[in-house]
């Protein structure tokens, strides 16, 4: 067998002298993104959480390992290739059984990075219940990650092109807290709110550094899923953004999109249908969680010294 993990030297040093380390996903770049914004992105996020203090960990699947910690070619790699897959949990033990190269879903970024020893996850938004799931049955497999994974996932809340509330549903059964970072509502991913109260609210890093300590002492092995709202001056009204998630949901029903292909068709249709808009607003919303994410792992690092 390969060794699962092959660790950057940067990221390496940081876990010789307990730094804090963020993971970064790279589905957002290889199937969340287009080119070249999404190589523009991945690189500037990295650079926010070196700002904020924290060491950066974009995670991917290189020739059969996790590789924790990308170069700039690897980057670019995943951002331009047309034929990268997008592995999700149930895609894993084959893309490392056939020594293949793949993006990482919000749930297999948090396996990479629990194997690895990180405890905080940067993205954008995650996957969720999709709308229509009573025929068509998909649920996002990040879902069932969180609820047994230990790892902080911060997230801009969940986008309309998923049923929110169900969402907050199977969390909740699943056991997985949703934080509302400094704020009381769910966000909506292009908006900071949505109609739907959260049970719990924290103010400030170290609030939710110590869920994370409690969490782990108790023996729970749930995530704990922190939601960000996008700062108010990158958000689409939902008045615009609504009739337009509406729109793209059809043309996917319209088209027959199933399965893993169904989130990449439906946030490059809303690209399109924006004429870029959504794609500035979601590029701000996870350079705001990186802020935060870098911001949770100090925190949480000054927690357990
Ligand atoms: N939502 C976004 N951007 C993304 C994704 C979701 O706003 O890039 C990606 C993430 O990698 C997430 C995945 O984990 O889509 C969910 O895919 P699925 O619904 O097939 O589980
Ligand atoms: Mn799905």
């Amino acid at each position: 067998m390969n060794n699962l993990l092959a660790i950057s030297p940067e990221v390496q040093a940081a876990f010789d002298q307990n730094l804090p380390v963020v993971a970064l996903e790279s589905t957002i770049i290889s199937h969340g993104m287009p080119y070249p914004q999404n190589v523009q992105m991945a690189k500037t996020v990295e650079q926010i959480i070196r700002d904020n203090g924290a060491v950066p960990a974009t995670i991917a699947i290189m020739d059969g390992q996790f590789k924790i910690g990308l170069d700039d070619q690897d980057l670019e790699r995943l951002a331009s290739e047309k034929d990268v897959v997008k592995v999700s949990r149930r895609d894993l033990a084959e893309v490392f059984a056939k020594g293949k190269t793949g993006a990482t879903t919000v749930a297999t970024t948090m396996i990479g990075a629990h194997l690895a020893g990180i405890k905080v996850f940067v993205t954008g938004g995650i996957g969720g219940v999709h709308r229509g799931v009573e025929d068509s049955m998909d649920i996002s497999a990040d879902l069932d990650e969180l609820g047994q994974t230990p790892v902080t996932v911060v997230c801009a809340g969940a986008k309309a092109i998923l049923d929110l509330p169900r969402t907050l549903e199977y969390l909740e059964t699943k056991g997985v807290p949703v934080v509302g970072y400094q704020t009381d509502y769910l966000p909506a991913f292009y908006t900071g709110t949505s109609e739907y109260k959260l049970n719990t609210r924290c103010d400030s890093p170290t609030e939710i550094s110590r869920m994370m300590m409690y969490a782990e002492a108790l023996g729970l092995k749930a995530g704990l899923l922190v939601t960000n709202p996008v700062p108010s001056e990158y958000e689409i009204p939902h008045e615009k953004i609504d009739a337009i998630i509406n729109q793209a949901v059809e043309e996917a029903n319209k088209q027959g999109i199933k399965g893993k292909d169904t989130t990449p068709f439906l946030l490059a249709k809303i690209v399109e249908l924006t004429d870029g808009a959504s794609l500035d607003t979601n590029i701000q919303l996870v350079y705001n969680n990186a802020k935060v994410g870098a911001q949770i792992a100090v925190a949480y690092q000054a927690e357990i010294k």
